[in-house]
């Protein structure tokens, strides 16, 4: 049985880095079905609430209003316009609704409209995140108090590695978030990307921020790099695919209880590759044709991939339309 460790030093993250490929993606899928059902996956889907003009200047996202990308910016979508995208969701087969702003932090305005808007796709039986930049720990009990399941806000890389992406917010700026996050009793969605120039090092420090949380994030993120034109990271030389599933592989093996999300960057990826993914322990996906602003697969091809591989989405704790078979939605059901 795998212990829950808190304590992994950076050598021993690297020597499971290490480890050759097979030996590395056995251990993962043995931890992965001491915790779960090897063959459900979790399902959600993202709705960019406001668009771009970010006064960050995070230098691989296409939102910052530093870079011209082109991107058309949108002020905080209407309520109504929220629930129908919900709506939609949950009947494709989503259970979990994920709600992103591009902001540095939310106004105490802002939160009162998203306050709404957690209830109300709460009020469809669907799971809510939100991921709206640096939080105040007041702000975070607020959300809680809305009934809020998840709050997302990543890490993005390891420590010595961040200064090179991101200039105007620290790291402890974002550690201190999760903290207000975690003591709110919200879930913590916290990961990051890879794929942008950084070492193995810097993947391995990434995961070890993660895994020596007093208590790990109950779901893990794995973004690869969209590369947008206009943003500093254009360009970057891309992660070798293989050292991209050993950094799920390793996720999973120093957080076995929580949900790896294979995020960012599928629709560059092929079905072999998702595969060798979720052999590796992913069990978390985006699902619907758009991440935030930028592509992801369309939900047929989703959908066909589930059935490929006989993975189901995770039982819809709602009842509109799920398989009466295998309780999964129906375009999510094997
Ligand atoms: N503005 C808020 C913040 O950054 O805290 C929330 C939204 S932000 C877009 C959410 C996350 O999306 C970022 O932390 C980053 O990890 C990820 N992301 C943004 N652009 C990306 C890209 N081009 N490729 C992969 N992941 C990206
Ligand atoms: C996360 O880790 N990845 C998602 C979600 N959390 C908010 C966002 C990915 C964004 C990719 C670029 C875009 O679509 O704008
Ligand atoms: Fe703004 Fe978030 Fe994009 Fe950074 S990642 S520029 S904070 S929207």
């Amino acid at each position: 049985m795998s212990v829950i460790r808190h304590d992994w030093s950076r050598e021993e993250i690297l020597a499971l880095f290490d480890l050759p490929f097979n030996d590395l993606l056995f251990r993962a899928q043995s931890v992965h079905r001491e915790h779960f059902d090897p063959n459900t996956v979790q399902v959600s889907t993202l709705l960019s609430i406001k668009t771009g003009a970010c006064p960050e200047d995070c230098s691989y996202c296409p939102q910052s209003a530093k870079y011209d990308t082109g991107l058309e910016k949108e002020r905080l979508l209407p309520l109504e316009e929220v629930v129908e995208a919900a709506r939609a969701a949950r009947a494709k087969g989503a259970t979990r609704f994920c709600m992103g702003a591009a902001w540095r932090n939310p106004t105490d305005k802002n939160l009162e409209t998203v306050e709404a808007m957690v209830r109300a796709v709460k009020d469809l039986g669907m799971e809510t995140c939100v991921t709206l930049g640096m939080l105040k720990a007041e702000q975070a009990q607020r959300l809680k108090q809305a009934g809020l399941d998840y709050y997302n806000h990543n890490l993005d890389t390891s420590p010595e590695f961040y200064g090179a992406i991101i200039s105007t917010r620290t790291y402890e700026d974002r550690l201190d978030t999760l903290k207000h996050v975690r003591e709110a009793g919200l879930n913590v969605c916290a990961g990051g990307i890879v794929g942008m120039g950084e070492s193995r090092r810097d993947r391995a420090g990434l995961l070890q921020q993660l895994a020596n949380m007093p208590k790990h994030p109950e779901s893990v993120p794995i973004n690869n790099l969209v590369q947008v034109e206009g943003t500093p990271l254009h360009g970057t030389a891309k992660l070798d695919p293989f050292e991209f599933v050993r950094t799920v592989a390793v996720a999973r093996i120093l957080m076995p209880k929580s949900y790896v999300r294979l995020s960012a960057g599928r629709t560059e990826m092929s079905d072999e590759l998702q595969a060798l993914c979720f052999h590796a322990g992913a069990n978390s996906i985006f699902f619907g044709g758009k991440l935030l602003t930028t592509d992801n697969p369309d939900e047929d091809h989703d959908s066909a991939l589930f059935r490929r591989l006989g993975l189901k989405g995770i039982e819809a704790h709602h009842d509109g339309g799920s398989c009466a078979s295998c309780g999964a939605m129906d375009t999510l059901c094997a």
